[in-house]
């Protein structure tokens, strides 16, 4: 019998490796981890419950190494390939996203581990989109972006082989995982040769700057790679300090004692050096970003969230910009008061997925899960959020767009379509509610079991 390494061993070192990489080539980047870990490090010496809270959901430790990180590829061969490598690395699709809606040619997913061990063992996401070529109108540019794309191999030989040898062997052994992610950590990398000329780059860029990024490039470089902090307000005002300008707009909620779902800001992309087949030339694909996750809502909260947030649009009376940010931050706290902001509260009002933990006591009664909210309130069952581990798509596509620069937004009338992305990646993507669902289930299940296991004990 072979020992295989852990899959989230090669997970955890992948991401290592990546940030590594994206600190040599994205120097900011350096500086924002820097600044994330001081603002992290002194939330949890002023906050105990918070940092209680983290120690007991297991997150604690995951905290100084939790990233994610976003790619765009160009193919149906692309996407397939790229699941069958995350796979190697206990990494799964999860969700998915279309962002057509809000005029970014691509739809999406996130590879993730899922199981909540795996997630504190490392919680390394990629978002990674799939570009719509079918949404290019110029039918000849089409055609072209399309034989481009088909020219290219984004991945080495070796990370394919290896990849082929896991799903054979059901693994891989400690110098091949070695080799993997030193092999895989290729695709990733930023190419300065562009495999095209300047004018066709012009051309891809006209119709869109995604395209453009995706298709006159040798391979899907990590456009970011986003630290999570514990207080984003915090960062975001630090960040002026250290010379860094963040957009203006936090994405998402507005800040609250008890987060929900996600909150992001990022900085603008660089201007790099490109050399096309032809002549010299620069593009901006590569930011920063920063985000601090709260609890995952239910399907009802999330219906409850969409709708204070459209609220707060509608009342704001159009986009938010940085003319009207503070206007716009103070819109959306007063239409979030609507949102119970006490963990009890959304527990009980089914608004949000919890982890129950049992205090034992002695008692006669056998409890059961109408039981909970009681045993609550009077302490004898603990509760803890489930941290989002997902995206937003409204978030990401004010991502996509701060990040493209200007105010590209192309009317694409097409219907979302999972069921096509789901046939190029070759799998269905995970429901993500079912995953918080059913951790939340396994926890309540478990909680039970402890305490009228000591009842019977007792009695
Ligand atoms: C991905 C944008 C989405 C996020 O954090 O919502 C994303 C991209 O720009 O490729 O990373
Ligand atoms: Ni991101």
């Amino acid at each position: 019998m072979t020992n295989w390494i852990n899959v989230d061993e090669i997970r955890a070192k992948f991401s290592k490796l990546m940030s590594e990489m994206y600190q040599n080539e994205v120097p900011l980047y350096g500086d924002l981890i820097e600044l994330v870990d001081d603002v992290n490090q002194s939330v949890l010496e002023q906050q105990t419950v918070l940092k209680a809270q983290l120690q007991q959901t297991g997150e604690l430790t995951r905290l100084s190494q939790e990233r994610h990180g976003a790619i765009r590829l160009g193919t149906a061969e692309e996407l397939h390939n790229m699941r069958r490598i995350f796979a190697v690395m206990g990494m799964y699709p999860v969700g998915y996203y279309d962002l057509v809606p809000a005029g970014v040619p691509v739809h999406a997913t996130a590879f993730r581990a899922i199981q909540t061990d795996a997630l504190n063992h490392s919680p390394f996401r990629v978002f990674t989109s799939l570009l719509r070529l079918e949404l290019v109108d110029h039918s000849e540019l089409r055609q072209l972006a399309k034989e481009t794309l088909a020219k290219r191999q984004i991945f080495t030989e070796k990370a394919l082989a290896l990849t082929a040898k896991h799903e054979l062997q059901g693994g891989l052994s400690v110098d091949d995982a070695d080799l993997f992610i030193i092999e895989v950590l290729e695709t990733f990398r930023w190419h300065t040769h562009a495999p095209v000329t300047a004018d066709l780059y012009q051309a891809l860029h006209d119709q869109h700057r995604l395209i453009a990024d995706v298709v006159a490039f040798k391979g899907p470089h990590i456009n970011h790679l986003t630290p999570r902090t514990l207080d984003i307000d915090q960062v975001q005002n630090g960040m002026m300090g250290r010379g860094i300008t963040p957009k203006a707009i936090i994405e998402g909620p507005p800040r609250r004692r008890c987060p929900i779902l996600l909150r992001q800001t990022s900085f603008k992309a660089l201007q790099e050096q490109v050399i096309f087949t032809d002549q010299q030339g620069s593009h901006t694909a590569r930011f920063g970003e920063i985000e601090q996750r709260g609890v995952a809502l239910t399907p009802k909260g999330r219906q409850l969230y969409d709708e204070l947030l459209v609220k707060a649009q509608q009342q704001l009376g159009g986009i938010a910009t940085e003319e009207n940010a503070a206007q716009y931050m103070q819109i959306l706290e007063e239409t979030f008061k609507a949102f119970p902001d006490c963990y009890t509260t959304l527990a009980v009002e089914d608004l949000a997925y919890f982890y129950y933990y049992a205090q034992p006591f002695s008692t006669h009664q056998v409890w059961t899960e109408t039981d909970l909210p009681e045993l609550i309130h009077t302490g004898r069952v603990r509760i803890e959020p489930i941290v989002y581990e997902d995206f937003l798509p409204v978030s990401a596509a004010g991502i996509f767009q701060s990040n493209l620069g200007g105010n590209e937004q192309t009317d694409y009338s097409s219907t979302s379509n999972q069921d096509v992305f789901e046939q190029c990646l070759g799998t269905k993507v995970f429901d993500e509610i079912q995953l918080y669902a059913q951790a939340q289930q396994q926890s309540i299940e478990a909680c039970l079991a402890t305490l009228n296991q000591s009842i019977v004990s007792k009695v």
